[in-house]
């Protein structure tokens, strides 16, 4: 029987876990289920341990320099330890964690870092899922249990993002806060700038002083200001502006932050900033006064033997199909990404609807609650003064059937604006309008719909007609501008049947082109804000008889190979960009070519 607690009990953190037992070579950042050819390790649910031994130089010390451990992420539940001692815990993946080990280290030699990580999901978690225990002893061995989850995802495990230990001065920059705006043809950036004091050795923090020099994207000086909370105006401009809407999209300037106190510590920060301003109102999401259309997908990090695991070479090649297809968004579905692509995101000019880990969440408990909001402000924080997240997306697909999503929505939205004021907040729904809790919080209403694909199977003809009518049902009743975050449906590369078959490339092309119809007439309504299909590339699943090698609604394959819907996708996108550059709410003629 399988025994969870025996690394805690055995105290394995108190030395390289080669001590205690046989240990396997695993990657960083990876998920560790696809790395091996073992199928425990690929199917393991409970506590799995790494380790790292780690030299530290001691000129840090003499130095007196402020040394932070930080993870971009683990999954689900982590505990670290550094040099046997219990360091810092986190629970949720997809969001970083930081510790301040200044004190903790040994320098001048090596150190140990150690981190317990459990990927099991319950009610309480955020996703949640259920340990189903099988306790049928003719049928199954005693102790047997297995996870299950209401998402439509592998839920991964591992240590998926970079982990750094860096080094700051004891008097440091510890937040930058960054909102713009436009006045005429100028830009106005408003900084706030918090700093902290580790207190080893003597400080007169008191005397603690911020000045600040803004750089062009060339480089080049602009302008440069002094205190730690300011307001800086920047004539004529250059404003961030997404992909296709502008000759230079992804505009960035640098504000160099610089905080120095009285003993001579000097804390650098290069503060990416794009200047523009988002608004919405009950038909429209503007960037900069202009009128958005979102042109996206829905994604997942995803890839085969890394799981979920950051891979530079993998982030580039998405972005380069994101502009291929003429995309000029996604949404982070279902949890908060890498922020290594959100970087990639403000500098390409490819907005965000960033979402949390809240996938499928149902119960709605005062503790769920609370750990929601947590994980909102978390998410915030981390991504607060990026240009390409232009919407948070509480959750998505929750029972908010159910009364009690009333009150919750409320308080989960509320608690998401008052952490920032500046960007609409939406959740992902699915459930009939007429017996929905959720959307009467939300700023914009989005929602997931796969006609033809698990409801009239097979009936194309009924696409345009039972879409115009939802849609245009869920503006007239909550009076909100409305777009559809997923609709979809399975290919398997390579498969033809003409005419269109379910699983066919055909099939999942001609869905398409029957959306596109039914979008272009709820565009021309004016309240329709966009389109996101489902999905950018086929990924990884839990086994199932309707998920053929995983969720196959790719228009991408895994290897990020176009299927027959990638190049359809492509023509549409990058006719709507000419479409939204001439600002033109004409229907595209495009329908027609596979009828
Ligand atoms: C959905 C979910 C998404 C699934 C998709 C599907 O509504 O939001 O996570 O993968 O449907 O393919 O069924």
């Amino acid at each position: 029987m399988l025994d969870a607690e025996k690394g805690f009990r055995e105290e394995w953190y108190a030395q390289p876990l080669s001590k205690s037992g046989p240990v396997i070579s695993m990657a960083v950042p990876s998920s560790y289920n696809d790395i091996t050819q073992d199928k425990d390790l690929r199917d393991h649910i409970g506590w799995a341990w790494y380790d790292r031994l780690f030299y530290v130089p001691s000129r840090w010390q003499t130095d007196k320099q402020r040394v932070v451990l930080r993870l971009g992420s683990a999954h689900y539940n982590s505990i670290i330890y550094l040099n046997g001692h219990s360091l810092t815990s986190h629970e949720g993946g997809h969001l970083p964690i930081m510790a301040d080990i200044t004190t903790k280290l040994v320098y001048g030699k090596e150190n140990l870092v150690t981190v317990a990580i459990n990927n099991t999901l319950t009610p309480e978690t955020i996703p949640q899922g259920t340990i189903v225990k099988h306790n049928d002893p003719s049928r199954y061995p005693p102790g047997y249990f297995a996870q299950s989850y209401n998402f439509d995802f592998t839920n991964y495990a591992g240590i998926h993002r970079p982990v750094y230990i860096y080094t700051t001065p004891q008097t440091f920059i510890d937040d930058i806060l960054i909102t713009t705006d436009i006045n005429g043809a100028n830009g106005v950036i408003t900084y706030n700038v918090t700093h902290g004091n580790t207190m080893i050795g003597p400080s007169r923090s008191g005397e603690v002083g911020c000045s600040m020099k803004l750089l062009d994207n060339e480089g080049d000086h602009v302008t440069s200001a002094m205190g730690c909370q300011g307001t800086i105006e920047i004539s004529n401009a250059s404003l961030w502006w997404p992909y296709l809407m502008s000759e230079n999209p992804g505009y960035m300037y640098t504000l160099l932050v610089a905080v120095s106190d009285a003993d001579g510590n000097l804390d650098l920060y290069p503060q990416k900033v794009g200047i523009r301003t988002l608004g919405w109102n009950s038909t429209t999401l503007t960037i900069n006064n202009k009128p958005l259309y979102l042109r996206g997908c829905g994604k997942h990090e995803d890839a085969d033997i890394r799981g979920k695991g950051v891979d530079y070479a993998l982030i580039v090649k998405d972005f380069s199909l994101l502009k291929w297809l003429g995309a000029n968004s996604f949404r982070t579905s279902h949890y908060p990404y890498a922020e290594e692509i959100m970087d990639m995101a403000d500098k390409e000019g490819i907005m965000i609807i960033d979402e949390s880990p809240a996938v499928g969440l149902s119960g709605f408990d005062e503790a769920l609650m609370n750990k929601h909001i947590s994980v909102m402000q978390e998410l915030v924080q981390r991504d607060k003064n990026r240009p390409s997240v232009i919407m948070w997306s509480v959750g998505n697909e929750p029972k908010s059937n159910e009364a009690a999503a009333l009150n919750y929505f409320r308080k989960v939205v509320s608690a998401t604006k008052s952490a920032d004021p500046s960007r609409p907040v939406t959740c992902v729904l699915n459930k009939p309008k007429e017996k929905e809790y959720a959307a009467s919080s939300l700023d914009v209403i989005l929602v997931n719909r796969y006609y033809s694909w698990y409801g009239d199977t097979g009936h194309l003809e009924v696409i345009k007609m039972q879409t115009v009518t939802e849609f245009s049902e869920w503006h007239l009743l909550h009076n909100k501008p409305v777009m559809i975050s997923e609709y979809g449906a399975g290919s398997l590369p390579g498969y033809h049947m003409d005419p269109a078959w379910t699983w066919s490339e055909e099939y999942q092309a001609e869905l398409m082109i029957r959306n596109f119809e039914a979008f272009d007439e709820l565009r021309s309504k004016g309240y329709f804000v966009g389109e996101m299909i489902w999905n950018f590339a086929d990924f990884s699943t839990p086994q199932g008889h309707t998920r053929p090698g995983g969720n196959r609604k790719g228009i991408f394959t895994r290897s990020r190979q176009p299927k027959m819907a990638a190049h359809v996708l492509r023509y549409r996108y990058h006719n709507l960009a000419n479409d939204t550059l001439t600002n033109s709410q004409a229907p595209l003629c495009f329908t027609s070519v596979l009828h």
